[in-house]
């Protein structure tokens, strides 16, 4: 599935490819785009958890929630 997340707490480019990078790692992630304009990531997965994804930006200061 296809999912759109709202991240929190980008201020640059950096960030947007470190949120990038981190997801991607995660274990049934296939594609995560992020967009440092719209603050949201695009996830492709099998059915992973928000909880999950919230785990891989732990201890960094981003934040993945549901889009409102
Ligand atoms: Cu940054």
């Amino acid at each position: 599935m296809k999912k759109t997340y709202t991240i929190t707490g980008m201020t640059c480019d950096g960030c947007a490819n470190t949120v990038k990078r981190l997801l991607s790692k995660v274990a049934g992630v296939k594609e995560a785009n992020v967009s440092l304009a719209e603050k949201t990531a695009e996830v492709t997965h099998d059915d992973v958890p928000l909880s999950a994804l919230k785990i891989a930006l732990r201890g960094f200061p981003y934040e993945i929630v549901d889009r409102e």
